[in-house]
């Protein structure tokens, strides 16, 4: 008997740090997307595929990670804040990531916010950090509103490899449809905006308070050699302070960031990588409209 498909987009939502692109990675076990103790780390969308199959039905999951649902001034925190709007708006199903530290407030301001009424379930994320018995009494301080959401699930990325059971769970509540990509792929994200991401975890690792927030990672080239890729890429950072802060005595700040960032290219690619940083000034580009857009941040 031939197998029933499904397959939709399912949106990953909740404040910054809540371990949204955490859970990701460990859900498909490839680190394709950046993760940083520090929050606001995702800036834009970006999609990671799963598969799942039992004996009936064949699932893609097309899981879309979004920057934390957080409100800022600056004009890169508004794309951010849209980039997670606009992933919930077309969800056929939606990810609310609450840790298990967290009160119920936030998760109210989603129930506002998903104002299309998208079916949900809850990941109480993190619950590795708190005893049984702690974990249970979060369980049911959300237990009223259980008509809200379709299912309550206590996930922990340090623990467990329940990877298999939670697919299935997802893949329960999605649509009858063809798959969407073709079945071996883990996104559609081009190599280019990956590496991007990994150079961005290693300033977000390297450098404390602001300047990861005021800087940024542009992809100039990237040469594919049979056993070697070299990518040459700039840092852009807002003021001359920040560049001397990132190239660091001797340069060596910026060495370290390089050192990072090519051993996470290198395991994700499985080929040497030969990888360049320049840093320059871009004056006020979190600011201002045309230099996102140049950073490919389109708002
Ligand atoms: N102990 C523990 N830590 C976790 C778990 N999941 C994520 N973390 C940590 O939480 C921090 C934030 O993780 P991210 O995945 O970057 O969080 P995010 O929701 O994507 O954050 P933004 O991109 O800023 O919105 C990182 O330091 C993770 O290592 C977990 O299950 N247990
Ligand atoms: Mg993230």
């Amino acid at each position: 008997m031939e197998k029933i498909t499904k397959s939709g987009f399912i949106a990953v939502i909740g404040r910054p740090n809540a371990g949204k692109s955490s859970f990701l990675n460990w859900l498909i076990g490839e680190k394709i997307t950046m993760v940083s103790h520090k929050a606001n780390a995702t800036r834009k969308r970006a999609n990671v595929i799963a598969m799942y199959e039992d004996k009936e039905s064949s699932s893609q999951l097309v899981f879309i990670d979004t920057p934390g649902l957080h409100e800022q001034e600056r004009l890169l925190n508004q794309f951010m804040m849209e980039e997670a709007l606009k992933a919930m708006g077309d969800a056929d199903l939606i990810l609310f990531l609450s840790p298990v530290h967290d009160k119920l407030d936030e998760y109210e301001k989603f129930l506002k916010l998903n104002s299309k009424n998208i079916p949900h379930i809850v990941l109480l994320t993190k619950s590795d950090e708190v005893k049984k018995e702690k974990l249970f009494e979060k369980i049911n301080e959300f237990v009223k509103y259980q008509d809200d959401f379709l299912e309550l699930i206590p996930v922990s990325i340090k623990r467990g490899s329940e990877q298999k059971r939670i697919l299935s769970t997802f893949s329960k509540h999605l649509p009858l449809s063809p798959h969407y990509f073709d079945d071996d792929i883990l996104t559609t994200q081009k190599m280019k905006d990956i590496y991007k991401e990994f150079i961005r975890e290693a300033i977000f690792d390297n450098l404390s308070k602001e300047i990861p927030y005021f800087s940024d990672v542009v992809i100039e080239k990237v040469e594919e050699l049979s056993d070697l890729e070299k990518v040459f890429a700039q840092i852009v950072v807002e003021k001359k302070s920040q560049k001397g802060i990132i190239i660091g005595h001797d340069g060596k700040t910026l060495r370290r960031i390089g050192q990072d960032a090519r051993l996470l290219i290198e395991e994700l690619t499985g080929k040497k990588v030969f990888l360049k940083l320049f840093v320059v000034v871009k004056a006020g580009w979190t600011k201002d409209k045309k230099s996102l857009g140049e950073l490919g941040y389109d708002i």
